[in-house]
């Protein structure tokens, strides 16, 4: 432990006369305690202090090449940077909460007691950057200078971690300036540990510990950058526990801006978990983008106003085309900073991935070096051309439909939630709640998804994920949702709550829609938050009717709707939601202190579903 008089003096020992004075403008002793704690215990060689001057950006970008944790690409301004093998997605049995004694997270966090976890880190971390370059950085979570904002610091000896950060956030060293002595603010320390050919060699001591009650994550021993990039998914698990002290929340997504009748804009935040199409959904090319992935939302006027956490997006690259992200796609074929990860380079420099217009390549590099079709890895698998998580980072101005009011301070107002889920059975393809609390329940709170590649382990298999938040909640479930029912009340203009099913398929296997209907729910949901337009009342919510989903296929798409695709899309599946609600009543039954209000909730919607069952 280093005692606050201590810090400056171990700093300035280990900093060149620059790096000092950068870190001297600010004036924080916590944060000198902090920078000076992670000096001591990683012991890099050097330590770069990173400002928010453009030149300082230029020489992160240029150390990442001269580290070959990022190779450049044909297009200017393009890299891309390889995970290790078997480091291509967030461990989920490797996160975990550093409990202080006396304190529950409840059974479905994963956590550890403080004390024994500080000591497996501790161990880890020793030395760990010998040799190393530090580098400390400083960004701002939300637009700077609002409420929205918290301010960050990281330290880690990844050029790669460090770059994305740059794209991702918006820079912090003069808000740490600014603020002087707060303690608000959060920390991170990672480090890639030893590298083998680039990557993290000691993936078993891979570990991301996070402390709520300090605010620090430590990430180590991984590359990934959903284990690394501290200002994403190891901030965000921070960002919910700081909301809910504060009485705000901190959400697993988008926010867009839709486009209405005479061009009236309406803004929507939807959760998807990951590989959902969250990022496709906030790309539609008729509509503005104000975030990806991670919304800070908070009450403002009697309304719910919400901001992004970031400034870029971090996004699945698998499956992008130019016909159906035709944004994104241009952004990806022009010269700008964009960091590609875990793709196929091609041998003009080009970077290939699974979906992507065009043939295959012969060959090429990838994450398991390189590749040639029917390449097999030491278990007898074959290695796709580009990891199923494979990803593409970019700073969010480079997308043509970037809303305007994307650096607002006071975020923006939003008319509708979305949660939406990988469901091949149960929910249709859009419907409305009956009310805020009949939607936090049964669309946010009873959420279920099909697992994708974005994490370790078996893909496809049926798992509860409320809010699409569970792998990221850092307080226990029961008190998240009562945040979320609370967060509806008293408020002047209630955003209307929506689920949204991208993924249901017909009894052969075939998705019932094809991937540009979600343009439409979209134009639907906006005018129903307007109530502009009817809707037909079912057991579980308010779905569309037939004439104005024809007439909007018509105007969105150019496309005949026919009834028989809307019989089969929007039929209600009895039996399958009947299943679900057991499903959910028993998971919540072992929750501890879950709300009264959801079991009721939940077995009115039985009930009404039964009737409709002895009806037939
Ligand atoms: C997700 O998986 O939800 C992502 C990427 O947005 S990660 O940073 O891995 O969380
Ligand atoms: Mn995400």
């Amino acid at each position: 432990m280093v005692f606050p008089m201590d810090a400056l003096r171990l700093i300035r020992n280990r900093v060149s006369q620059e790096d000092f004075n950068r870190l001297s403008r600010i004036d924080n002793p916590k944060l000198f305690q902090f920078i000076a704690e992670y000096i001591k215990l990683c012991n890099p060689e050097t330590i770069f202090v990173c400002t928010d001057a453009p030149e300082d950006r230029h020489y992160i970008r240029e150390e990442a090449i001269r580290t070959a944790e990022e190779r450049s690409l044909a297009i200017p301004g393009h890299t891309v940077h390889f995970d290790g093998y078997y480091d291509q997605g967030r461990d989920r049995k490797n996160t975990r909460f550093l409990l202080p004694e006396g304190v529950d997270l409840g059974p479905s966090l994963n956590s550890i007691d403080k004390q024994k976890g500080l000591k497996e880190i501790n161990t880890i971390l020793k030395n760990i950057m010998k040799g190393q370059k530090m580098y400390v950085l400083f960004f701002s979570l939300g637009p700077s200078g609002s409420e929205f904002s918290i301010p960050c610091v990281q330290l880690t000896d990844s050029t790669y971690v460090a770059h994305s950060e740059q794209l991702l956030y918006r820079p912090g060293y003069e808000e740490f300036v600014r603020l002087g002595r707060s303690d608000r603010f959060f920390k991170f320390v990672h480090s890639q540990g030893e590298l083998e050919n680039s990557v993290s060699k000691n993936i078993k001591d891979r570990r991301v510990f996070i402390d709520t009650e300090e605010d620090i994550v430590y990430s180590m021993n991984t590359q990934y950058g959903g284990n690394t990039i501290g200002l994403k998914k190891l901030a965000m698990r921070l960002g919910i526990s700081l909301a809910s002290k504060e009485g705000w929340l901190t959400e697993h997504m988008f926010i867009m801006g839709v486009r209405g009748p005479n061009n009236r804009v309406t803004y929507f935040s939807g959760a998807f978990p990951s590989l959902c199409g969250k990022t496709a959904t906030a790309m539609l090319e008729n509509e503005t983008i104000v975030g990806d992935d991670i919304a800070y939302l908070r009450k403002k006027d009697g309304t719910i106003r919400a901001a992004n956490a970031e400034k870029g997006i971090f996004g699945i690259i698998q499956g992008v085309n130019s016909i159906d992200d035709p944004v994104l796609w241009e952004a990806l074929n022009s010269p700008g900073e964009i960091v590609f990860s875990n793709v196929l380079v091609t041998e003009g420099g080009f970077p290939y991935w699974m979906g992507k217009d065009g043939e295959v390549p012969e060959r090429g590099i990838n994450h398991a070096g390189e590749w040639r079709p029917g390449k097999r890895d030491a278990r007898g698998v074959e290695i796709k051309p580009s990891h199923a998580n494979a990803r593409f980072t970019l700073g969010i101005e480079v997308l043509r439909t970037v809303d305007k009011e994307v650096h607002n301070p006071e975020g923006v107002p939003i008319g509708g939630i979305v949660y939406g889920g990988r469901d091949s059975d149960t929910c249709v393809p859009v419907e409305e709640s009956f009310d805020w609390v009949h939607g936090i329940i049964t669309k946010g709170a009873c959420l279920e998804s099909e697992t994708t590649a974005a994490t370790l382990g078996k893909e496809g298999v049926r798992r509860y994920d409320p809010m699409s938040n569970l792998d990221f909640l850092s307080i226990p479930i029961a008190r998240y949702i009562q945040d979320n029912l609370n967060f509806g009340k008293g408020l002047k203009t209630c955003p209307v709550i929506f689920s949204a099913n991208y993924f249901l398929k017909d009894s052969n296997g075939n998705f019932l829609n094809s991937k540009s209907d979600k343009k439409v729910w979209f134009k639907w949901m906006e005018l129903r938050v307007h109530r502009e337009v009817e809707a037909v009342e079912t057991p579980t919510g308010l779905v569309p009717r037939y004439k104005d989903l024809k007439s909007l296929f018509r105007k969105v798409l150019n496309k005949d709707y026919s009834e028989e695709s809307y019989n089969k899309q929007f039929a209600l599946r009895v039996e399958k939601n009947l299943a679900k609600i057991d499903r959910m009543m028993n998971i919540y039954k072992k929750i501890p202190d879950t709300p009264d209000i959801l079991f009721k909730v939940l077995k009115e919607q039985k009930k009404r579903l039964e009737k409709v069952r002895n009806r037939k």
